[in-house]
């Protein structure tokens, strides 16, 4: 079967269960992709009259799968905790759409108890059997308690897919009479693939985006990917991507003058050839060497969604991962369920979020600690930790990994630490297995990509960890230039 085919049976199997439970818990992850997975996966349940229950959480943790009605839907997670879902959801109908891998991990005793999954895309496992994992058919699966597990990757897929484009091909297949439709959500699978930096131009992404743009679900512009607004808002605010004018209203003003525009004017407003201009000025005026210097990240296809609430796409995967930063989650999914009475509140708190962000993008740029292989800094503000060690990665301090350590707002005895890479370092540097030994050997836990990892440490052992992890990424460096020579 191919993938269209092997997601059509799987949705097949879906629709039967969720008629026959009447209910569905939809857990999914709390950033723009797994925000934009539930919100697809809501339209379609609201479309059927099928009752649904969403909560966006940060994590999959067993207390949360506990006491929980009807089927279960794990979106943007899962792949990860597949032993601890069969300890706790034995008996019942669950589905997990995700594309991460699962964590190389085999270190403690409890985690060699992995189950082995079977490189395939969808796999159908029995959930009525405690003994053994053993898998399904597509006919037994109908009948049977079944986990439906669907993650492209350990079937050799490589990042042309997310949870929300992988949740979208479902939804294609989740109608009346099983045939083909949902086409008008294909804007927010899009906007999950924006949000997890993947290609649109390669593998299911591309199909999607072929498809809606045919469809006129979608359509495409040539600009600048710092979404829409008024010029020097737009600049003032950008954090990813981030240029030398961010947070500096002064230099912005001059900026646009000499380019001779109308600073009045929206981004929405300007042709591609101003677009182009703009563009060109602001790498002129890059002085550290980033992913700023590479136009593609600055200027490139925009999405323009003539189905959601928000049109340019990056603006509605910038707003709604921040509502799930929030802990607003349920604003996003009132937005990707087109009520646009829930934009300003939304708008409000991305203000906020970038105001904070600049703010400690600023110090950062003047405070940052650097060790022999990382740098790290410590932040003040909440819920900005991860994407702040994003953007400084990608953006200010590219020539080594950034671990930002915050322990604003989290329990006493907690530090919560954020790893992240410029692209460049695929390959050479592996974040997860470096942070999964540095914070095991600490008391904590982590894991999570090779450019882009979280751990949990205890409170005390930040200096220890930073010496592990940079000593890590450092025999890791080490190693692969040895590759590269032989
Ligand atoms: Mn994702």
């Amino acid at each position: 079967m191919d993938f269209d085919e092997e997601i059509r049976a799987a949705a097949g199997v879906i629709l039967d269960k969720i008629r026959k439970h009447n209910f569905v818990r939809i857990f999914s992850h709390y950033d723009a992709d797994g925000l934009a997975a539930a919100g697809i996966m809501c339209n379609v349940l609201f479309r059927m009259g099928i009752p649904f229950h969403t909560s966006i959480v940060p994590k999959l943790s067993p207390h949360m799968l506990h006491e929980e009605d009807g089927m279960i839907f794990l979106c943007d997670m899962g792949t990860a905790h597949i032993n601890m879902i069969w300890e706790t959801l034995g008996g019942r109908d669950v589905v997990v759409i995700d594309h991460h891998e699962p964590p190389v991990s085999s270190i403690s005793a409890h985690e060699q108890q992995h189950l082995e999954l079977p490189r395939k895309v969808v796999s159908l496992f029995d959930m009525e059997r405690s003994s053994s994992h053993s898998t399904l058919t597509y006919d037994d699966a109908r009948t049977r308690s079944a986990l439906i597990h669907i993650n492209p990757v350990l079937a050799g897929d490589d990042d042309t897919s997310c949870a929300a484009s992988l949740t979208y091909m479902v939804a294609r297949y989740l109608t009346e009479d099983g045939k083909k439709g949902n086409i008008d959500l294909a804007g927010l699978a899009i906007v999950g693939a924006l949000g997890d930096y993947q290609e649109m131009n390669r593998g299911i992404n591309n199909l999607i985006l072929e498809e809606s743009l045919k469809e006129g679900v979608i359509s495409t512009r040539k600009g600048l990917k710092l979404g829409d607004g008024v010029i020097k808002d737009v600049l003032l605010y950008a954090t990813d991507p981030y240029t030398e004018l961010t947070g500096y209203p002064d230099r912005i003003e001059k900026f646009i003058q000499d380019l001779g525009l109308d600073a009045q004017k929206k981004m929405s407003e300007l042709s591609e050839e101003e677009h182009r201009k703009i563009a060109s000025a602001l790498l002129s005026s890059h002085t550290s060497s980033s992913d700023t210097k590479n136009e593609n990240t600055l200027f490139g296809t925009i999405y323009i969604l003539h189905e959601e609430v928000v049109k340019n796409s990056y603006d509605l995967m910038r707003i709604i991962d921040t509502c799930g930063r929030f802990g607003k989650g349920g604003i996003g999914i009132a937005l990707c369920l087109r009520d646009n009475g829930m934009l300003d509140e939304a708008l409000r708190y991305l203000r906020k979020f970038q105001v904070k962000l600049i703010t400690e993008l600023k110090r950062a740029r003047e405070d940052i600690h650097e060790m022999s292989d990382i740098y790290y800094f410590y932040v003040r503000e909440r819920g900005i930790t991860g994407t702040l060690a994003g953007v400084l990665a990608r953006y200010i301090f590219t020539d080594k990994p950034v671990i930002v350590l915050n322990r604003i707002g989290k329990p006493d005895d907690e530090t919560k630490v954020s790893a992240r890479c410029g692209s460049h370092f695929k390959g050479s540097v592996d974040l997860a297995r470096a942070i999964e030994i540095a914070s095991k050997n600490v008391g904590g836990f982590g894991g999570g990509h090779p450019t882009a990892a979280g751990a949990s440490i205890p409170a005390g052992t930040e200096d220890e960890f930073l010496s592990l992890i940079n000593q890590i990424i450092g025999e890791q460096r080490k190693q692969f230039l040895q590759k590269a020579v032989k």
